[in-house]
C-alpha cells in the first residue's frame, strides 16, 4: 500500500516537475514554474520520507535543516551572483552522488558478493566519475564567476593539455572497468579511492583552460552533468524518481548550453578547449581613438524627436539595477507616441534570461522585449538606439574581426540605427576583455555615468521639459 502510494507521488512529483520546466519557457508563466518545482520536490522528499526502509530518521531531519541552513542565504545572492550560485548548487548535487555511490560501493562490497552486479557496477562508476568531475569545476566555475583571487580568470594554457586530461579521464575509466568486471577483489577498495581522486582532478583541470567568459555556458554544461549523475545515482539507489528527474536536469542543462553556444556562434569544443578570452586586449586600430561625450539635456531632446528607440540593455543595467529607472523613460517616451523597444541579446548580461528577468521585474511588457533577430531587422529604421550597460552584444568585430575573441558571435546591431547613445561607466572594455568601435562610430554619443543616475537624469529631463508631469 505504502509502495503504491509512494510510486504515485513519484509520478505526481514527475508531472509537476516537466510543467515546471515548460511554464518557464515564458515570464508569464514562469513564476507558475517555480511553485511547481518546489512544489515537486516537497511531494519528492516526503515520499521519500514515507518508505518503511527508512530507518535513521535523525539523519534526515538533520540533512533537511542543513540544507535549510545553506539555501536559505544561498537564495539571497545579488541577481548578477546567480550563476555562481546555480554553480554551487551542482557543486552539492555532485558531491551528493559521489558520496551515494560511494557509500553504497563500500556498502554492497562489504555485504559480500552478489550485490556488486555489473549494472550496479556501471551505475555507481558513471555515478561517481560524474558526481565528483561535477563537484570540484562547479566550485572552480563559481570560484571563476565570483572573481575569487586564487583562481585565474583567464585561461591558463599548457602544452599537451587535452591530451593529458584524456589521459586522465582514460585512467579513470579503465580503472572503472577493471573493477566492474571484477568488483569483489581484493584490490578492490582500494582502487576505488583513485577514481574518486582521479575524478576531483580532471574536474579542476577542465576548467582551468576555460575563460570567465565562458563559465555560464560551462554552468549549464555541468548542470547536465550533475543531472546525468543523478540519473546514475536513481538507478543505483532504485529510485525511479531520481532517474526521472536527473534526465530532466541533465537534458535541460544540454539544451540550455546549446542555446548560449548558439547565441555566441560557438561550438561545445570551442568552449571546452578553445581557452576563449586569452586573445591580449587590442587598441584598435592602433592610434587613440577618442570618445565624443553628450549631456542628458542633448541626448533628451535628440530621443524627443525619434520615432522608433531602441533600448538595448546589457550587464552593466544588471550591476545598476536600473530596470526600473529604465521604466521610467519607457514611460516617458510612450507619452511622446514614441514606439520604444528593447533588444534583448540571448547572451546578454551573466545568465540566460537576465534581461527577460530584470525587466519583467520593471513590469516591462513582454511584447516590446524582441529578441535579436526580431530587432535586428528594423534597426536601420531607428532613430535612437540606446545602449544600457552594454558592451560585447554590440561590438561590429563580432563580425569581421577574425582575431576577435567574439567573432562569429551575433551581434545586435546598434550600429546600425541613425543616432547611438551609449551608457556606461568608464572606458572599460566588456567581458570580453576587448574594446568596442561602436563607441568610437560618428553616430555614437557616450553618456559616462552609472546607468540607474544616467537614465534617472534623462527621465528627469524628459518629465521636467515637457511639461508633462
Ligand atoms: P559586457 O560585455 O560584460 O559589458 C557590460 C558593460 O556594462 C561594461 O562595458 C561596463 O562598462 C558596463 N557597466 C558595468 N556596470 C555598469 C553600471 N553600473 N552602469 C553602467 N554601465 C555599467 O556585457 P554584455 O554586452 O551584456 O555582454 C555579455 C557578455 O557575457 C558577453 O561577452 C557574453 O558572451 C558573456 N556571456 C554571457 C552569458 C549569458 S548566458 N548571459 C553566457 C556566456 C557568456 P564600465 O565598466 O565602463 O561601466
Amino acid at each position: 500500500m505504502i509502495h503504491g502510494l509512494v510510486q504515485f507521488s513519484y509520478l505526481i512529483a514527475t508531472g509537476l516537475f516537466v510543467f515546471a520546466l515548460h511554464w518557464m519557457n515564458t515570464p508569464a508563466t514562469a513564476r507558475r514554474g517555480v511553485y511547481a518545482g518546489v512544489a515537486a520536490m516537497v511531494i519528492a522528499v516526503a515520499a521519500t520520507w514515507a518508505q518503511p526502509e527508512v530507518v535513521h530518521h535523525g539523519w534526515i531531519i538533520l540533512a533537511i535543516v542543513a540544507g535549510f541552513v545553506v539555501g536559505v542565504p544561498l537564495s539571497m545572492v545579488p541577481l548578477t551572483a546567480v550563476p555562481q550560485r546555480t554553480a554551487l548548487s551542482h557543486a552539492f548535487g555532485g558531491l551528493a552522488a559521489g558520496l551515494v555511490g560511494t557509500a553504497k560501493f563500500y556498502l554492497w562490497y562489504s555485504e559480500g558478493a552478489g550485490n556488486l552486479t555489473t549494472f550496479r557496477m556501471i551505475a555507481i562508476i558513471t555515478e561517481i566519475i560524474l558526481g565528483y568531475l561535477t563537484f570540484t569545476g562547479s566550485l572552480m566555475a563559481a570560484g571563476k564567476l565570483q572573481e575569487v583571487k586564487w583562481i585565474p580568470q583567464r585561461p591558463v594554457t599548457y602544452p599537451l593539455q587535452n591530451v593529458s586530461n584524456f589521459a586522465l579521464m582514460s585512467i579513470a575509466v579503465a580503472a572503472g572497468i577493471a573493477l566492474t568486471i571484477s568488483p569483489t577483489a581484493d584490490w578492490a577498495p582500494k582502487l576505488f579511492p583513485l577514481i574518486i581522486v582521479l575524478a576531483l582532478l580532471f574536474g579542476v583541470l577542465l576548467i582551468i583552460p576555460i575563460g570567465g567568459a565562458d563559465m555560464p555556458t560551462v554552468i549549464a554544461i555541468l548542470n547536465s552533468y550533475a543531472g546525468l549523475s543523478a540519473v546514475a545515482m536513481g538507478f543505483v539507489l532504485d529510485n525511479k524518481l531520481l532517474i526521472t528527474a536527473g534526465a530532466l536536469d541533465g537534458s535541460s542543462g544540454l539544451i540550455l548550453a546549446i542555446i548560449m553556444c548558439k547565441a555566441m556562434n560557438r561550438s561545445f569544443t570551442n568552449v571546452l578547449f578553445g581557452a576563449f578570452g586569452q586573445v591580449q586586449q587590442k587598441q584598435i586600430g592602433g592610434e587613440q581613438k577618442v570618445y565624443k561625450g553628450e549631456t542628458i539635456e542633448g541626448a533628451a531632446q535628440v530621443m524627443e524627436q525619434a520615432n522608433l528607440v531602441v533600448i538595448i540593455p546589457g550587464y552593466g543595467m544588471a550591476v545598476a539595477q536600473a530596470q526600473h529607472k529604465v521604466r521610467e523613460l519607457y514611460d516617458q517616451l510612450k507619452k511622446r507616441g514614441i514606439t520604444v523597444k528593447f533588444a534583448i541579446h540571448a547572451v546578454a548580461g551573466r545568465m540566460p534570461g537576465h534581461m527577460n528577468v530584470l525587466l519583467a521585474e520593471a513590469d516591462i511588457p513582454y511584447t516590446d522585449l524582441l529578441e535579436m533577430d526580431d530587432i535586428n531587422p528594423d534597426m536601420p529604421q531607428c532613430d535612437v538606439a540606446l545602449v544600457v550597460g552594454a558592451n560585447d552584444v554590440v561590438n561590429p568585430a563580432a563580425r569581421y574581426d577574425k582575431s576577435s575573441p567574439i567573432y562569429g558571435m551575433p551581434i545586435i546591431d546598434a550600429d546600425k540605427a541613425r543616432t547611438i547613445f551609449a551608457i556606461k561607466r568608464s572606458k572599460n572594455p566588456g567581458f570580453a576583455g576587448i574594446d568596442n568601435e561602436l563607441y568610437f562610430s560618428d553616430k555614437t554619443w557616450m553618456l559616462f555615468g552609472d546607468a540607474k543616475n544616467v537614465i534617472g537624469e534623462l527621465v528627469k529631463q524628459l518629465s521636467g521639459g515637457s511639461g508633462l508631469h
